[in-house]
């Protein structure tokens, strides 16, 4: 069955931040921060899931997908990060995944999704190499409860982004501005996933994947130097996540490291358990120039001469195509089944007098990026699944409540839903797919 669904993570949807013994998050810290976030927006309410999960269900079933990617809070889960469980937040995560089950939505969570305890922070975050082993704990507690129901596990969202953001450049908790220090976070989240999957499998959680968002690197020009430029972009922001899973081995890192003292032997055997599928997340693809400054080796170019979401982001679908045709033609029989655990756009998406979102854009984004992925798939790619970001309109991190990427519209000052017009051609689309 391909699986056709919609996506979220907690921090972005579930408020609830202080109920039911959950403990605080980088991101409950960040978010309080002065400054870190567009208006000082944060997630202490956002869309209320945590309350409101029964009518967001509702909304699924309405929708008619057979899918539902979520992220699980590791902090609802394990307060401190470790040691003691709370019972209450597994509750949750219980009641949401025999709900889906009722109405045949198939729950697939993501076990860290950017939210890491704030205790684990005080220790160093994933700069810490005993971070890994505890999220494999983490795994073990929620696998405990959930796997007996639960078909289909996601490890990690995106490592690329929650170094980059988080480590490297400072826009996302932590708010670190480690530039090309950075890279151990790369290496103990993909240890954490590794040792993740040994948890999973031992406690008969079925399928495991892990979600990366990979961009097709094109170089600013043919210059030698736009497209050295280019290959170095392509190994950190692709390759440093993708080989080490698939090939048991890092691209070379000379251009950001002198050394990789912080792999340890038997690590990348970790690494490279075999997955059940590949999550791949989608956005657009990235126009990479030769170095200005000594900082790094490539500069961002900004892709041109393409239309843009409310975000700013180029919307062009067939980089969905040659972003997956690219990794069959790199990875060949070492890439599992791939799996689309996200694509989506912003939008301005105002609620009109008569109580509708006319998201046009969005239905013409979606369309034509489903569009791309048949066609990498009518050239040999095998792809198992395709999730919408997103449900709802949610806190999107940096830019706070000012980035809407719903099919159902969120009014943030009463929680009230309201399915946009791309919820109605999806469910039509959907209908379409399994008469
Ligand atoms: C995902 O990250 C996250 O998993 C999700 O939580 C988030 O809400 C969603 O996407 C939407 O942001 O500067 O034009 O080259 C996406 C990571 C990083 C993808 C920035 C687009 C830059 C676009 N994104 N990237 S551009």
């Amino acid at each position: 069955m391909f699986l056709w669904g919609t996506a979220t993570a907690a921090y972005q949807i579930e408020g609830a931040a202080r109920e039911d013994g959950r403990g605080p998050s980088i991101w409950d810290t960040f978010a309080h921060e002065p400054g870190r976030t567009r208006d000082g927006h944060t997630g202490d309410v956002a869309c209320d899931h945590y309350h409101r999960w029964p009518e967001d269900v509702a909304l699924m079933a309405g929708l008619g997908v057979n899918a539902y990617r979520f992220s699980i809070a590791w902090p609802r889960v394990l307060p401190m990060g470790a040691g003691e469980v709370n019972r209450r937040g597994l509750d949750f995560y219980d009641r949401l995944v025999d709900a889906l089950l009722a109405e045949g939505v198939q729950p697939v969570p993501t076990l860290f999704h950017w939210d890491l305890p704030q205790a684990l922070e005080e220790r160093g975050g994933w700069m810490d190499r005993d971070v890994s082993a505890l999220f494999a704990e983490y795994a073990a507690t929620v696998a405990a409860r959930l796997a007996d129901r639960v078909p289909l596990w996601i490890t990690l969202n995106e490592p690329f982004v929650h170094m980059a953001f988080g480590y490297a450049m400072g826009v996302h908790a932590p708010g670190r501005l480690l530039m090309n220090g950075a890279l151990p976070a790369a290496h103990h989240q993909l240890l954490g996933h590794g040792l993740a999957v040994q948890a999973l499998r031992a406690a008969g959680a079925g399928q495991v994947a892990l979600t990366n968002n990979c961009t097709p690197v094109w170089p600013a020009s043919a210059r030698e130097e736009d497209v050295a430029a280019a290959e170095a972009y392509d190994i950190l922001h692709n390759r440093l996540f993708n080989d080490p899973v698939l090939l048991g081995e890092y691209p070379d890192l000379s251009a950001y490291t002198g050394s990789l003292d912080f792999v340890q032997d038997g690590d990348l055997k970790t690494i490279a358990a075999p997955l059940d599928a590949l999550g791949i997340n989608y956005y657009n693809p990235t126009r990479i120039a030769a170095p200005t400054d000594a900082g790094l080796p490539f500069d961002d170019a900004g892709v041109t001469g393409y239309p843009t979401t409310a975000f700013g982001w180029p919307v062009v679908p067939d980089g969905l195509r040659e972003l997956l045709t690219g990794l069959r033609a790199r990875y060949g029989a070492a890439l599992p089944p791939i799996l689309i655990t996200e694509n989506g756009c912003s939008q301005p998406d105002e609620l009109t007098e008569n109580g509708t979102v006319e998201d046009e854009a969005r239905v013409d984004f979606l369309d034509r990026h489903i569009a791309a992925m048949r066609q990498a798939m009518a050239e040999g790619v095998d792809v198992r699944g395709y999730f919408v970001w997103s449900l709802l309109d949610n806190f999107e991190w940096a830019e706070g409540y000012h980035q809407r990427f719903g099919l159902v519209h969120v009014d943030f000052a009463t929680g009230r839903r309201t399915p946009k017009r791309s919820y109605r051609w999806f469910k039509e689309f959907l209908e379409r797919q399994n008469p």
